[in-house]
C-alpha cells in the first residue's frame, strides 16, 4: 500500500526547491541576459541557508531562498557560477570558472548524446574499427570523465575519453562485448575526436549477457511463497512537508542532483527533550577508481557526484519491488538542462522494517523473560549511472543507532580478459572485469546535544603482563582527543576495534560522563592507488577514513567544488590547510568508506547487491537503554508474550499484558 504523495511547500529554510522556484530561477537568469542559444543549465540547487538562520527559524517565519546555479556555454566551454536570489529576484553573484585551474563544470547529458556521431566522423576511429572487422555503426560509445594526467595538449580543454562496446542488435547488452585496446579522446566544445589511442589488438568477447536469454537464462522458479508486509493500522511515521517524525526520531529530508538525498536536523526525543545529534548528513562525494594500468585504461576514475551529478539519474521506484510494505514516496523536482523543472516521481522511499530482536533475556534467578523487537525507519533512493546501480539507504533504529548503507548492483564494467597476471577477473570466456573500488565520503555536520563537539579516537589496547597485570589478561582502551584538523586525518583499524566518539564536553549523562555518539567504521581499505598517482591527488579524501574540520558553510565537497578535470589537491586537503582547532567547536566529520571489488563470476551477468556503510551509535548519550518503553510485540500466540518462566522453563507469563 502507498499513501498519497505529500505536497511540499516552502515552509522552512531547508524545504526542497519547488518547480515554481526552479522556473523563477530560470526567468531571473534569462532576464539578466545570461541565456544564449548555447547556454545550458548544469546544476540548479537550493543554496544552503545560513546555519544560524536555520536554527533560529520558527514556523511561519520568513524564509530566505537562494539558488546555486551553474551554466555552461556549449559554444565556448566556459562555465558560470551564479547565486540567484529567488525572493528579490536578483543575481547576487556571477563569475566565470577558470577551468584550467579550478576544473570543469560537470558533464551534461546532452554532451554525452552526440558522442557516437563524433566517432563516426573520425578517420582514426573508423580505421581502428575496420582493423578489428567491427561495423562502426554497431559500436556504443561510453564516454567517461577524463581525469588529469599532465598531458600538455589537454590543459583547459573540456574532455571525455570514450571506450567502445559492440552491440549486435537492440537486445544485446554491449557490456558483454568491450572493444578493448582502443580509446578515443573527445573535445566536447570542439565536438570532435582529438586523438585515438589504438595500442592493443584484443579479441572482442562474443558471449551475450542478457540474463533472460541464452546462455544465462533459466526458468523462473515457482516454489517461492509470497512474503507480504502488512501494517493494518498504517505506518508509525508521520510526514509534514519535508519533516518526518517516527517514534522518538525527527528529521528533515533534502535532495539535490549532486548529493542526492540529505538528512537534516536529526534529533531523538529523550523524555521531554528533543536532543540534537546531526545537523546535516549527506554522501558528499564518491569515486570509482579502476586498477587497469594499460595505456588505454589507466585514466578510469569516476567521481559520480562531482563529475556527473548522479542525482539526475535517480530512479522512479516501484511498489513491491524496490521497497516493501507501507510506503511513503516523495517525488523530487530537479532542473533539466534547459533550466526547466523536471519531476522524478516516487524518487525517495520512506518505510519501516522489522529488524529482529532488539533485546531479550531469560533470567535464571528471578524468572523474568522478555523479548522486544527492533525496527528501523528506512529512507532511501536508487540511481543508475552507466553500468552500475547504486542505492543510498539511511536507517534510524529504535535504540538511537543511525546507519548508512550504500548498495551497489547492476553490471560490472568490462574489458578484454588478459590472463591471470592482469588486473581483472575473468567473468565469461575472454571477458574481464577490471579490479576497482567504490569509495564514498559522508559529510556529517555533527550536533551531539548542541553544536560544540569534539572527537576522541578510541582503541582497544593490550596491557603488557607486569606487576599490575600478573596474569596478562588485562586489556583496556586508549582515548585520544583529536585536537586539530591535521591531527584528525585518520585510518580505521579493525584490529583495535577503533571508533571515533563525537563528544559534547559541555553535556554529561547521569553518571557525569560526557555525552557522545560513536562513528563505527567498517574498516575496508582506503584508496589503493599509489600515493604519487593522479587519482591520489584528485581523490585525497579517499586516502583516509576520517577527516574533521571546523564548520565552514563554504566547505561542502570532499574533492572540491569543481571535480571534473580538477588537477588535484581540492577539497579536504585545502579545508584543513589552516589546521584549525576542532576541540569543542562546531565540527564536521568526513568519513570515507567503501568497497574494494575484485569481481567474481557470480557478479555476471548482473551483480547481486554488495554493501558498504557505517554506523553512528549512542555511547553514553542516554542514561540507560533508551528502548525500555518499547512494548512487547502484539502476538496471537504465546511466542511474543512476556512474563516469567519457572525454573523448568515453563511459561507462566501474563499473556494479556501485551498490547
Ligand atoms: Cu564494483
Amino acid at each position: 500500500m502507498t499513501t498519497t504523495p505529500v505536497r511540499h511547500t516552502v515552509d522552512h529554510p531547508l524545504a526542497r526547491l519547488t518547480a515554481d522556484e526552479i522556473t523563477a530561477g530560470r526567468t531571473i537568469v534569462d532576464d539578466a541576459g545570461l541565456l544564449t542559444a548555447s547556454t545550458r543549465f548544469v546544476y540548479v540547487a537550493l543554496h544552503a541557508p545560513d546555519k544560524a538562520d536555520v536554527l533560529a527559524f520558527t514556523p511561519g517565519g520568513p524564509v530566505d531562498r537562494k539558488l546555486d546555479v551553474l551554466l555552461l556555454d556549449r559554444a565556448t566551454g566556459v562555465g558560470t557560477e551564479l547565486l540567484v536570489n529567488a525572493i528579490d529576484r536578483s543575481i547576487e553573484t556571477s563569475r566565470s570558472i577558470q577551468a584550467h585551474a579550478e576544473g570543469q563544470v560537470p558533464i551534461l547529458d546532452e554532451e554525452f548524446e552526440d558522442i557516437e556521431s563524433y566517432l563516426l566522423d573520425s578517420e582514426p576511429w573508423l580505421a581502428a574499427m575496420s582493423s578489428r572487422d567491427i561495423d562502426p555503426a554497431k559500436v556504443r560509445a561510453v564516454p567517461l570523465s577524463a581525469g588529469v594526467f599532465g598531458h600538455e595538449d589537454e590543459v583547459g580543454k573540456r574532455l571525455v575519453r570514450v571506450l567502445g562496446f559492440y552491440q549486435d542488435d537492440e537486445k544485446d547488452l554491449p557490456w558483454a562485448h568491450p572493444i578493448d585496446g582502443v580509446v578515443a579522446y573527445i573535445d566536447l566544445t570542439e565536438r570532435t575526436v582529438t586523438k585515438v589511442v589504438d595500442e592493443l589488438d584484443l579479441p572482442v568477447p562474443a558471449e551475450r549477457a542478457e540474463w533472460d536469454a541464452a546462455p544465462h537464462a533459466v526458468p523462473a522458479r515457482t516454489d517461492l511463497k509470497p512474503i507480504e508486509i502488512t501494517q493494518p493500522e498504517g505506518p508509525t511515521f508521520t510526514v509534514s512537508g519535508d519533516e518526518i517524525s517516527w517514534v522518538n526520531w525527527k528529521f528533515r529530508i533534502g535532495f539535490d542532483v549532486r548529493e542526492g538525498l540529505s538528512l537534516h536536523q536529526i534529533s531523538f526525543r529523550d523524555g521531554n527533550r528533543d536532543r540534537s545529534i546531526v545537523h546535516r548528513a549527506s554522501i558528499a562525494e564518491m569515486v570509482v577508481p579502476y586498477a587497469d594500468p594499460s595505456p588505454v585504461r589507466y585514466w578510469q576514475n569516476y567521481f559520480d557526484q562531482g563529475e556527473y551529478l548522479f542525482g539526475r539519474y535517480t530512479n522512479s521506484l516501484e511498489l513491491g519491488c524496490d521497497c516493501l510494505g507501507e510506503i511513503q514516496y516523495f517525488d523530487v523536482t530537479i532542473a533539466d538542462e534547459k533550466g526547466n523543472p523536471k519531476v522524478v516521481p516516487n524518487a525517495i522511499c520512506l518505510h519501516e522494517e522489522d529488524y529482529g530482536v532488539l533485546w531479550k533475556h531469560t533470567d535464571m534467578f528471578n524468572g523474568m523473560t522478555e523479548t522486544r523487537r527492533q525496527r528501523r525507519l528506512v529512507v532511501s533512493f536508487f540511481l543508475t549511472i552507466g553500468n552500475y546501480d547504486y542505492g543510498f539507504y539511511w536507517y534510524l533504529y529504535l535504540d538511537g543507532t543511525i546507519e548508512f548503507e550504500a548498495k551497489a548492483t547492476g553490471v560490472v564494467f568490462t574489458s578484454a580478459y588478459r590472463g591471470p597476471d592482469g588486473y581483472s577477473s575473468e567473468m565469461a570466456p575472454g571477458l574481464g572485469a577490471p579490479f576497482h573500488q567504490h569509495i564514498f565520503a559522508a559529510r556529517l555536520d555533527m550536533a551531539v546535544d548542541g553544536h560544540t563537539n569534539a572527537v576522541d579516537e578510541v582503541d582497544a589496547v593490550r596491557v603488557p603482563m607486569g606487576e599490575d597485570n600478573p596474569w596478562g589478561n588485562a586489556f583496556t582502551r586508549s582515548i585520544t582527543r583529536l585536537t586539530s584538523e591535521q591531527d584528525a586525518t585518520r585510518t580505521a583499524d579493525q584490529s583495535k576495534a577503533r571508533v571515533w566518539a563525537i563528544v559534547n564536553p559541555s553535556v554529561q549523562n547521569r553518571l557525569g560522563q560526557d555525552v557522545a555518539y560513536a562513528l563505527h567504521p567498517e574498516g575496508q581499505p582506503v584508496l589503493l592507488a599509489d600515493p604519487g598517482s593522479s587519482i591520489a591527488g584528485r581523490a585525497a579524501f579517499a586516502t583516509k577514513n576520517l577527516w574533521v574540520t571546523q564548520y565552514d558553510p563554504e566547505q561542502r565537497y570532499p574533492a572540491g567544488s569543481f571535480v571534473n578535470q580538477h588537477p588535484g589537491g581540492g577539497g579536504l586537503p585545502e579545508y584543513i590547510a589552516g589546521n584549525r582547532s576542532i576541540d569543542n567547536k562546531d565540527i564536521v566529520l568526513w568519513h570515507t568508506f567503501g568497497l574494494t571489488h575484485f569481481p567474481r563470476t557470480e557478479d555476471w551477468p548482473v551483480m547481486p547487491t554488495d554493501y558498504a556503510g557505517f554506523k553512528l551509535k549512542p555511547s553514553g548519550f542516554f542514561d540507560r537503554n533508551p528502548t525500555l518503553d518499547i512494548p512487547a510485540s502484539t502476538g496471537t500466540t504465546d511466542h511474543c508474550a512476556h512474563g516469567t518462566v519457572n525454573q523448568h522453563g515453563e511459561h507462566n507469563g501474563n499473556g494479556s499484558a501485551h498490547s
